[in-house]
């Protein structure tokens, strides 16, 4: 899992409207349509999930510390959906304590290992992988006008891509997945192809997820005209002039999808 660093994160809260702008453009839906979607649940759930829960955000100081602007931002996103969302003022423990005490009942809080969602009246816990992995299926699903019978090839069989890889078939699509660990591709379902050699499936799929922690190792050359890519991998696996070519349809954000649903599937 890569770790985000300060410049990952400044300015992005600011720019949070604009983000959504690009997305609707792209997919057709905006942030907390993409969350429904991933998170299996209708807009009026979360609209009623958000009259009915408080969510609290709490900064996490262990192994690498806390990322300046991260917890704000994860709050940030959080209001976009429409719900109150707080950073505790105390961290850790006592800032667990101090969320659950104002009674919040949904807790985010993230180490250098774990990125969670977690409902204290459910007791559902909502891992970042899998919220990030399901939004980003969602947004390319959206991107395509619906992926139903459609080939798709997931680059990269982690958390991220197995939980993309996951929606993918449950919205009816033919996936493919690529993964350069050997043990990895034995993990995938029976259902799933499996591709044997990254360059040569670039070529022939039109629907992607990268969701590697590689950057840069996508040129346009590899790609098909068609190509629309969703990208939760960080580094952004497509190098600058792939990008420059695709950008119009390439989906990709450090954290918004993400956190986003993972509150849909929290209080799904
Ligand atoms: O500010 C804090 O509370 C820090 N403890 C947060 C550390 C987050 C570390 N995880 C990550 O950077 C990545 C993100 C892309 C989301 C999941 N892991």
């Amino acid at each position: 899992m890569t770790r985000l660093v300060e410049n990952d994160i400044a300015g992005l809260e600011r720019e949070l409207d604009v983000y959504e702008e690009e997305l609707l453009k792209k997919t057709g839906l905006n942030l907390s349509e993409v969350a429904c979607a991933g998170g299996n649940i209708t807009i009026h759930d979360l609209r009623k999930a958000a009259q009915s829960y408080r969510v609290a955000v709490v900064p996490i100081t262990s192994g690498e510390g806390v990322i300046g602007g991260f917890t704000q931002f994860v709050a940030s996103i959080i209001r976009k959906m429409g719900f109150q969302a707080t950073v505790t003022e105390e961290t850790d423990v006592a800032g667990f304590y101090e969320g659950v005490c104002q009674e919040n009942e949904i807790i985010f809080m993230a180490d250098d290992k774990k990125f969670i969602a977690l409902n204290l009246r459910t007791k559902k816990v909502i891992d970042n992988g899998y919220g990030t992995g399901r939004g980003f299926g969602a947004a390319l699903a959206g991107m395509a006008d619906g992926l139903a019978g459609r080939e798709v090839l997931v680059i990269g069989f982690g958390p991220v891509g197995s939980s993309a890889a996951e929606y993918l078939l449950e919205s009816g699509a033919k996936v493919a997945v690529y993964d350069q660990n050997e043990l990895r591709m034995k993990e995938t379902k029976k259902d799933m192809k499996q591709e044997p050699n990254l360059k040569q499936a670039l070529k022939i799929y039109d629907f992607l997820i990268d969701a590697t922690p590689e950057g840069e190792f996508i040129s346009p050359e590899d790609l098909t005209d068609q190509a629309m890519i969703a990208a939760p991998g960080i580094p952004l696996g497509l190098n600058a002039q792939a990008f420059e070519k695709y950008k119009d349809r390439v989906i990709h954000d450090p954290l918004q999808i993400g956190v986003a649903t993972m509150l849909a599937l929290a209080v799904g």
